[in-house]
C-alpha cells in the first residue's frame, strides 16, 4: 500500500486543525520545497566544498556559499514568494525580513532556524531546520506592527524541524498531535513513518553539555547529579548523550525519552543566561514535545509562558519526558524556595 504523503496527511487532518486553511498547505508545502533544497546540499556538501565556505568561487564565478547561508538565503527566497506570510524572522538576521512590495502578503509570520548545529557540519554530523509558526491578530493590508512578532509560544499554530541525517525526515504539529515523515528520494515526497509520535513518560538518557558545570548554579548541579545517580526511575545512572546539534538531541529525546537541557550558566559573570533562542529553538521544540505528551520548562515556569522581549532572545531549556522534566522542576523549586525572600 502506498505510504501517505506529508500533503495528503495536511489535508486529512484538515477539519481537526485551525491551522490547516488552504493557505497554511501552501505556506508549509513552500517550506518542504525549501528544505529539499537545502537537503540536496548538505548531502553533497563534501562534494561541492561548500562546508565551510572559504570564499571559493564556483564555475560560474560565483561566491560559494556557506551550507548555513545558504539554507537562510533558500528559505528565504522561497517563503518571500509564497503569498502565505506577512513577515519573518531568522536567526541568522538581526531584523524582521518584511516582504517585498512585488509579492502577495499572507495571514502568517515564519521564525526559522535555518541550519541548527551548524558548528557541526564539517564534521558530518546531523544538522537540521527548525520553524515556527504564528497566525496574525490583526487583519488588513498594513504592515504589521513590532508587538505582532512577539507571542508566547503557546500561540504558535505550528512548529517542527527538517532533520538533515542518514535520512531526511520533517516532524510537525499543527496542534493535533506529532507526526514524523521520511523523505523517499526516489519519489521526492515526505511519507508518514512515525504517526502521532508519544514521548515516554521517562528515558534513560540525560543530554547536556556537561563542561559548564563550573559555570552552573547548585540547582541545575543537582538536577544533573539526579540522573548520574541511582535515586531515579531507573535506578541506576542515566546514560549521556551530546550531539551538540540540538535539533539531532531533541530528536533523539522525543523517541527515546529522557531530558535535554541547556541550563543558566554563568560564563558572563553575574550575567546568568541561558544559550539557545526563545522564538527559533525552545518555542517550537516546546510547541512539539508537549504535543507528544512531555514537558519543557526554563528552570522557573513553562516555556510556552513566556512572554517574549525581543527577537533573539536567550533562554535555559529543560525539555523532554514528562516525569524526567518534573525531577527537574522539582529541584529548582526546592532551590528557589531555599532563597529568602527580599523584604
Ligand atoms: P548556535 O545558535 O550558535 O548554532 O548554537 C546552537 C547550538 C545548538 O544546536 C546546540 O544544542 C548548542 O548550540 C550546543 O552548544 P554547546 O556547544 O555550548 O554545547
Ligand atoms: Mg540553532
Amino acid at each position: 500500500m502506498l505510504q501517505v504523503t506529508v500533503t495528503e496527511h495536511l489535508l486529512l487532518h484538515q477539519s481537526k486543525s485551525e491551522a490547516a486553511t488552504g493557505q497554511f498547505t501552501r505556506l508549509l508545502y513552500d517550506l518542504i520545497l525549501a528544505a529539499k533544497h537545502i537537503w540536496r546540499n548538505v548531502n553533497s556538501a563534501g562534494l561541492a566544498n561548500i562546508l565551510g565556505g572559504t570564499g571559493t568561487v564556483n564555475i560560474q564565478g560565483e561566491r560559494v556559499q556557506k551550507l548555513d547561508e545558504f539554507a537562510n538565503n533558500t528559505i528565504i527566497h522561497c517563503m518571500e514568494r509564497s503569498g502565505t506570510l506577512y513577515g519573518m524572522a531568522s536567526e541568522e538576521n538581526a531584523e524582521v525580513i518584511t516582504i517585498p512590495n512585488k509579492f502577495p502578503k499572507g495571514d502568517y509570520f515564519l521564525y526559522f532556524d535555518p541550519l541548527d548545529g551548524s558548528s557541526n557540519i564539517d564534521a558530518n554530523i546531523n544538522v537540521g531546520t527548525i520553524f515556527s509558526i504564528y497566525r496574525r491578530v490583526k487583519s488588513g493590508n498594513r504592515e504589521p506592527e513590532g508587538e505582532e512578532f512577539l507571542s508566547e509560544g503557546s500561540r504558535q499554530v505550528a512548529a517542527g524541524y527538517f532533520l538533515y541525517g542518514p535520512s531526511c525526515m520533517m516532524v510537525y504539529s499543527t496542534g493535533d498531535g506529532v507526526h514524523g515523515f521520511t523523505l523517499d528520494p526516489s519519489v521526492g515526497e515526505f511519507l508518514l513513518s512515525h504517526p502521532n509520535i508519544q514521548i515516554p513518560e521517562h528515558g534513560s538518557y540525560y543530554s547536556v553539555n556537561e563542561a559548564n558545570w563550573l559555570y552552573w548554579d547548585e540547582a541545575t548541579r543537582e538536577a544533573v547529579s539526579y540522573f548520574k545517580g541511582a535515586d531515579n526511575p531507573r535506578g541506576k545512572p542515566y546514560s549521556l548523550r551530546y550531539v551538540g546539534s540540538l535539533v539531532a538531541d531533541f530528536h533523539r529525546t522525543l523517541l527515546y525519552g529522557g531530558v535535554f537541557m541547556y541550563p543558566l550558566d554563568y560564563k558572563i559573570k553575574d550575567k546568568p543566561r541561558g544559550k539557545l533562542r526563545l522564538m527559533y529553538e525552545a518555542s517550537p521544540l516546546s510547541f512539539l514535545v508537549e504535543q507528544a505528551g512531555g514537558r519543557s520548562i526554563d528552570g522557573r515556569q513553562r516555556i510556552l509562558d513566556i512572554t517574549p522581549e525581543h527577537l533573539h532572545q536567550r533562554v535555559p531549556l529543560i525539555i523532554g519526558s514528562p516525569s524526567d522534566v518534573d525531577a527537574v522542576d522539582a529541584i529548582y523549586q526546592r532551590h528557589c524556595r531555599a532563597v529568602p525572600a527580599i523584604a
